[in-house]
């Protein structure tokens, strides 16, 4: 009978309440909060402040994409492995939770340490700030909306903390004391409300910054062809359900890049300088220089490096462009057969990625190109706008470089680019391979007649030959779909009498050299996975 009603009659001091655990743990609770809040202000402002800079320049871009950068392999593949093309995505979500983490714990630290607390705040901002000075194509001012960013979110916090804190009152003891929720609860909804303002316009200033590249795209006729593809052979696109269309579509088509930010560059700005070693006549190229030249089109199929045994980092496309060696030799440039000092193209794209490419291979008389045109309309944003690199044979990592805007003659031995710097083979011609599209990984067919089909590719060598076998039988020759040309993937299908139960397909591909693949697993690090691509399906 005594507690509860004692209780009631004896309402303890108004402080002594409030120095209880719960009320301890509702104040930490609060300056987390407040934390939270100048975090979220930090980076909306920094957003807005990006606005007046570059979209790369505000610090989660900046920061991830240091740490993309810094990547190593092992974490590289796992991260394309498991996440795919929403690595990015994935990596971004990382770094906000991790900085909302921090952020809550410098809010319960700036309860006691009002000062310290919020000046703490600027330590982060002088990372953010270091990193995107540092990204490529980045400079002083990069570093503003970071610094900017940071100095408020220290007032955010500073106010906000100050809210927090007990007003001194006789019988406050402890770490409790008073304070008065609602003037927190009024700045708090301040900041919330003046930052996601800000941070609204930050995103819409950042997205209309890039208009002048959108409408150069949007302006660009791309001329007819001197030398079209001859048209996609009725025969190379056997149509069944589930098989990978001949043609990839650019929405479908994959994306594997470092870009956090898509570089959007407006063409009519867009020059080519082609320097060097061996360079006689160096030379700077315009877009539109670019489509006065003759035009080829042609269909290639890309590949990447990272592409696993069944992978989906594979695409054909019809792409338009300039032939990458005429313009080289109109430099003066001789390839190392030829007496050349230089074996290595470096490309360099406006984002700061290197890819080198074997001189010798992009003059050997292949369709290498400066693309501007894929599927029949100007490069997509994602794939290299305004122009990008195309070589026939070799993995993406070493030939296709997106959004190019120097090419240097050099020598491997002087210069590794950056996915060699990653521990990534300096060569890497496309490895002959097989992938069986349908029927899927335990899928359930009926039984009876099955097609088992899918794509090979051994680019600018030519598939020979599909086998497909059940239950590590006899070998069975899968019907091939028309070659279109030797550069790029060939269909195949074999009609399979699928009986009841439990069964693993597997498939392997003969190029036009001979070379029939290796059952031997590799991976995809230091230059292309090797194996069969193998399926299990349980017929019922
Ligand atoms: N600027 C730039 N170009 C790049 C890359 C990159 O990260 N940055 N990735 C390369 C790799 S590894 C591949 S496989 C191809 C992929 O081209 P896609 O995204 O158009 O399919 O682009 C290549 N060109
Ligand atoms: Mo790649």
């Amino acid at each position: 009978m005594a507690g509860v009603s004692e209780d009631r009659k004896v309402p303890e001091p108004e402080a002594r309440q409030h120095d209880g655990p719960t009320a301890r743990l509702l104040h930490r609770g609060l300056g987390a909060l407040a934390g939270l809040i100048a975090g979220f202000s930090a980076l909306a402002v920094a957003e807005l402040a990006a606005a007046a800079v570059r979209p790369e320049a505000s610090p989660v871009t900046a920061v991830g994409g240091a740490f993309i950068d810094r990547t190593p392999p092992w974490l590289k593949d796992f991260a394309v492995r498991n996440f795919g093309t929403n690595d990015k995505l994935v990596l971004q979500l990382g770094i906000l939770i991790v900085l909302a983490l921090l952020a809550m714990v410098v809010g319960v630290f700036a309860l006691h340490h009002r000062r310290a607390g919020s000046a703490a705040v600027l330590v982060f901002g002088v990372i953010g700030a270091v990193a995107a000075a540092s990204r490529p194509g980045g400079g002083p001012t990069d570093a503003l909306p970071s610094l900017v960013g940071a100095l408020v979110a220290c007032g955010v916090l500073y106010l906000l903390a100050g809210r927090l804190t007990p007003r001194s009152s006789p019988a406050a003891g402890g770490t409790g004391g008073t304070f008065d929720r609602r003037r927190f609860v009024v700045a708090a909804t301040a900041a919330v409300a003046a930052s996601a303002g800000a941070g609204a316009l930050g995103v819409r200033l950042n997205a209309s910054g890039s208009a002048g590249a959108v409408a150069s795209r949007k302006d660009i006729v791309l001329p007819s062809p001197a030398s079209p593809a001859r048209p996609v052979p009725a025969g190379a696109d056997l149509r069944i359900r589930g098989l990978s269309s001949f043609t990839t579509p650019n929405k479908d088509f994959y994306r594997v890049d470092t870009a956090l930010v898509v570089p959007r560059i407006d063409a009519t700005g867009w020059r080519l300088r082609i320097h060097g070693k061996g360079v006689a006549r160096p030379l700077t190229v315009t877009f539109d220089d670019l489509l006065r030249r003759e035009l080829i089109e042609r269909d290639i199929t890309l590949t990447c490096v990272s592409n696993e045994v069944g992978g989906p980092y594979v695409g054909n496309a019809r792409w338009i462009g300039v032939r990458l060696a005429d313009l080289l030799r109109e430099a003066g440039v001789r390839p190392p057969s030829k007496g050349g000092p230089a074996d290595q193209l470096v490309a360099r794209s406006v984002d700061g990625m290197t890819i080198g490419s074997p001189v010798e291979t992009v003059m050997d008389g292949r369709d290498a190109l400066l693309a501007v045109g894929m599927n029949g309309e100007p490069l997509p944003f994602d794939h290299g706008f305004p122009v990008r690199m195309v070589v026939p044979g070799l993995y993406g990592y070493v030939s296709a470089c997106k959004w190019l805007q120097d090419l240097e003659l050099t020598t491997f031995a002087d210069y590794d680019a950056y996915w060699v710097k990653r521990s990534w083979s300096q060569e890497a011609p496309i490895k002959t391979e097989s992938r069986i599209d349908t029927p899927r990984p335990f899928a359930s067919p009926k039984p009876g007649t099955v097609p088992v089909a899918g794509v090979a590719w051994a680019q600018h060598r030519g598939i020979a030959r599909v086998e497909v076998r059940v239950d590590g039988g006899a070998w069975h020759p899968a019907r091939l779909a028309a070659e279109d040309t030797r550069d790029t993937w060939r269909q195949w299908v074999w009609e399979w009498p699928a009986t009841t139960g439990n069964h693993t397909l597997e498939v392997r591909a003969t190029d036009k050299d001979g070379y029939t693949q290796t059952s031997q697993r590799v991976g995809t690090v230091p230059n292309g996975a090797t194996g069969w691509h193998s399926v299990v399906v349980s017929v019922t």
